[in-house]
């Protein structure tokens, strides 16, 4: 298989977009698309200082070099979760640490759950949760965090590196049980609705995983190969092998599926409730916006986690 740009011979061959690219045009692609993306969504600008919640996995490290690459104003955001006793977590932050080494010290900044808060997300799960998965109650905290982060370092917004294939699986699931708010929030782009909460953008959505995977071994990035232990048999992951399956016979269709999605939303032949964000309180604990009046989501697990430990 050649390059269709120069011939020469072709690491990767994108069926979905009948393109064969070279190491060189591959690279030069992703930035490509990924700076259309940023600029289609009006996710930010070269002012805007943007904080990347980096898990030492291929898509966050990989978008962190792009950013970069790019010439954007952008710093690591490695939020330590404690997971499995900390080995997971432990080995995770030093590819974050190797990675901002390699790039002359790219900054970042790391909050440890425990250290910080007192208990570990999994020791958290297991007092609050009774020993169910700790997913939900992870994703709570991350976002707490990186709000809080990214208010207090004056940040314009928040990347995080979903891909494609984690929007396409999230929009299944989402739509096979007509979670109309959660459809109503899902975008490339989600604007700030609080003084304090700053934009969530997400440049990766028009690039495939198997793409994110290509550009960080291209350019010779060294990731956590493992995913957390608490991902493995996920809901997620079920709904990303039924769309393979489905783009194996089909290219493209994962994309299409998205993008003819973000269309609809965009041209108004969609139209989800949830559109109107609620209206806004300041936590009565961490002055974080929260819907509901007193304690916002985060500060409340605490409380509780006093009370029954
Ligand atoms: S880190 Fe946290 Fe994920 Fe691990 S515990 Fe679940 S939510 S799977 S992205
Ligand atoms: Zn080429
Ligand atoms: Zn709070």
């Amino acid at each position: 298989m050649k390059c269709r740009k120069c011939g020469a011979i072709a690491v990767i061959n994108m069926r979905q977009h009948k393109l064969a690219l070279c190491e060189e045009h591959f690279l030069e692609w992703v930035l490509e698309r990924t700076e259309r993306t940023i600029k289609r969504y009006r996710m930010f600008g070269p002012k805007d200082k943007i904080l990347v919640a980096v898990s030492g996995g291929k898509d966050s490290l990989a978008l962190w070099d792009v950013l970069l690459r790019l010439g954007y104003q952008v710093e690591g955001l490695y939020i330590h979760l404690g997971i499995d006793s900390g080995g997971y977590s432990d080995s995770s932050l030093e590819y974050v640490e190797r990675f901002a080494a390699a790039r002359g010290g790219a900054r970042f900044r790391v909050v440890d759950v425990k250290t910080e808060y007192g208990q570990s997300v999994p020791e958290l799960a297991r007092r609050t949760h009774r020993g169910r998965k700790p997913c939900a109650l992870c994703g709570l905290v991350k976002r707490h965090i990186m709000n809080r982060v990214a208010y207090e370092g004056g940040y314009d917004a928040i990347a995080t590196g979903h891909n494609l294939d984690d929007e396409a699986a999230v929009l299944m699931q989402n739509t096979l049980r007509w979670q109309t708010g959660y459809l109503a929030r899902q975008a490339p782009a989600l604007p700030s609705t609080h003084p304090k909460l700053a934009r969530k953008v997400k440049p990766f959505v028009r690039l495939y995983e198997r793409e994110t995977a290509a550009y960080a071994i291209v350019r010779g990035i060294e990731y956590i190969y493992d995913e957390c232990p608490y991902a493995v048999g996920s809901t997620t992951n079920f709904y990303k092998e039924l769309l393979n399956q489905l783009e194996s016979r089909s290219p493209g269709a994962k994309l299409a599926f998205y993008l003819d999605f973000l269309r609809a939303r965009k041209e108004g032949r969609l139209t989800l409730e949830g559109d109107e964000p609620p209206p806004m309180h300041e936590c009565e604990k961490c002055g974080q916006p929260t819907t509901a009046p007193g304690l916002c989501a985060f500060c409340r697990l605490w409380v509780q986690r006093m009370d029954s430990g």
